[in-house]
């Protein structure tokens, strides 16, 4: 039994996540830690809601709510919905918490004690009427370059020239409009990453396993012109966590919290210790999974993410672990995803355009849109969600291929052989045929699995479903039991146990339809199928089952055609 820690990048508070956000971290994070736990192993599971940062400030004033509360509501909608998705976190947690607080506080001051981080002063553009400095997506003005007159503080999306905020012409607050704004000196705490680059590097390059898609995006970082660049790690803002050294106050940085990307991964840790103390666990409960020196040196961590928090995994949160000096347990695996796109254009949030959780959630249940997500997640490229693929794989697989064989076996044999287990026959050359090619393709799906290959893994599962239907049609209990009743109660003992087997096999994919085969089994025996021949006779003869409802309906064309429409754009 091994040890695995796992963590999905964690959801920005500021609203609903739509499907594309789902599948590039917390789906595919699920699918693995339900099968490692299936395997026996021993998992921590983490994610949480990501609360700080001028996007959070911003929506709770558009809701017309203080931050605080603001977040409190939303982390709850997130874990309603992700509950709705079945995501297997052991603890959802909240990057606002005062663990975070205190973690995040530690290691600056660690960092600080190690001589990495330097004062830097800026002149920033500070809004009189706001009170606040404006970072530079909320300073608007008039393109000193073409004179487009919505240009933002960091560029002019008409001539598309890079610019900097005193730039502007007529410069104003996106926040209330106010003109009243002026230049600021203002200092900063860096993080000095350059010092780091040759640790980093080789951090990096030992990781021989790791995808492409995650060392390519890494090592152009480390290298792109001047190459790793020193990091600023505080802001100007109310709400995050207010800079300190340690428990001790940090002089000219009065007022001043931490940069969100400097906080969120912290929340893997800290949310860790938020799952001991709601278990009332000591220190040492959550400190086995993180601290090399308390027990987590046999914990193998994997993370999951979109490709765009690559950079911040692979450099700036590496630089803070290492940084600091202590002991800490720096990621073994990291899987990255690329994006999925919706129906010829992208998933876009502002516009509202695509499928947003909630929404998902509410015209199918979630095994419908696990199953479609994973099995088409983009993993080697971009990926795309149209309707009609949805339709099909969603009537093809589920319902035609996994569903009408549960149902056509359970149906048969109570009609033909009553609610029990049937005893007559043994197994023969037909059963013991299966009984190989499954086992084979079970240990091909183990692989697959153990190696977070989540496109290839749906597609082997897929094929154990198949084969289970052409056994059934090979079989075919239905003519034979008119000619040797006892081999036919064979066939549906042998495919009884086979429904059994795949509720165990699918659970990662689809953990209610499995629970539910599993239930109409009379069975509660997760049990890998390591012995397959032993797992195909786990069900005795003469064990009561029942037919479960229909697994899976079918999208029929209207549907689609509805909800096409329906998801075309903005979201009220
Ligand atoms: N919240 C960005 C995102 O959701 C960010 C991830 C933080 S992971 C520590 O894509
Ligand atoms: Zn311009």
């Amino acid at each position: 039994m091994a040890r695995i820690l796992i963590t999905s990048a964690i959801p920005y508070i500021n609203g609903i996540k739509h499907l594309g956000n789902l599948v590039g971290s917390q789906l595919p994070a699920d699918l693995f830690a339900r099968y490692m736990r299936a395997r026996g192993h021993e998992v921590m599971f983490i994610c949480a809601t990501d609360e700080h940062g001028t996007p959070a400030e911003l929506a709770a004033a558009k809701a017309g709510k203080p931050v605080a509360d603001y977040c409190a509501e939303m982390h709850q909608v997130q874990a309603d919905i992700a509950r709705g998705f079945r995501l297997s976190f052991d603890h959802f947690g909240r990057s606002s918490s005062q663990r975070n607080h205190r973690l995040t506080q530690h290691f600056a001051g660690k960092l600080a004690d190690a001589g990495l981080i330097r004062e830097v002063s800026e002149r920033q553009i500070y809004s009189i009427d706001d009170g606040r400095f404006l970072p530079d997506r909320y300073i608007e003005g008039t393109c000193p370059n073409c004179g487009y007159t919505s240009a933002r503080g960091d560029q002019c999306d008409n001539c598309t020239k890079q610019l900097d905020p005193t730039d502007l012409i007529n410069p104003h607050s996106t926040i209330s409009g106010s003109t009243n704004l002026e230049v600021r000196e203002t200092k900063h705490l860096y993080l000095m990453q350059r010092s780091l680059r040759d640790r980093l590097e080789a951090w990096i390059d030992s990781k021989h396993d790791w995808p492409i898609l995650t060392t390519s995006i890494a090592k152009k970082w480390l290298n792109d012109g001047d190459g790793l660049q020193d990091r600023g790690i505080t802001r100007d803002l109310h709400w995050g966590i207010p800079v300190k050294k340690g428990d001790q106050p940090w002089p000219g940085m009065e007022g001043k919290v931490f940069y969100v990307w400097f906080d969120a991964p912290i929340e893997y840790i800290a949310a860790t210790a938020e799952w001991a103390d709601a278990k009332g666990l000591p220190d040492a409960a959550w400190q086995r999974w993180w601290r090399t020196d308390m027990g987590a040196g046999d914990v193998t961590y994997y993370q999951f993410m979109g490709k765009d928090n690559v950079p911040f995994h692979t450099l700036s949160f590496p630089a803070t672990i290492l940084g600091s000096g202590e002991p800490w347990k720096l990621v073994d695996y990291l899987k990255s995803f690329n994006y999925l796109n919706y129906d010829g254009g992208q998933f876009s949030t502002s516009r509202g355009r695509g499928v947003f959780m909630d929404q998902a959630l509410s015209i199918l249940p979630s095994d419908y849109w696990r199953w479609w997500l994973l099995s088409h997640a983009p993993e080697s490229s971009d990926a795309e969600f149209t309707w009609e693929n949805f339709q099909t794989a969603v009537n093809k697989d589920l319902a035609d291929v996994l569903g009408n064989l549960v149902s056509r076996v359970t149906k048969f044999a109570v009609a033909k052989f009553g609610t029990t287990v049937p005893a007559g026959g043994a197994f023969g050359a037909q059963e013991t045929a299966l009984i190989a090619d499954l086992g084979a393709r079970i240990r091909d799906y183990e692989t697959l699995m153990a190696q977070m290959e989540v496109r290839k893994s749906a597609a082997e599962l897929r094929a154990i479903w198949v084969i289970g239907n052409e056994y059934l049609q090979a079989a075919a209990p239905w003519t034979v039991v008119k000619t040797d009743p006892e081999r036919a109660q064979a066939q549906i003992r042998l495919s009884l146990n086979l429904i059994r087997v795949y509720a165990i096999l699918s659970q990662p994919f689809i953990p209610d339809a499995s629970a539910a085969m599993m239930a109409a089994l009379g069975s509660d025996d997760w049990t890998w199928p390591d012995d397959l021949p032993a797992a195909m006779r786990a069900l005795p003869p003469g064990q009561p089952f029942a037919v479960p409802d229909n697994l899976f309906r079918k999208i029929t064309d209207e549907e689609r055609a509805d909800w096409q429409v329906r998801f075309a754009g903005t979201r009220d």
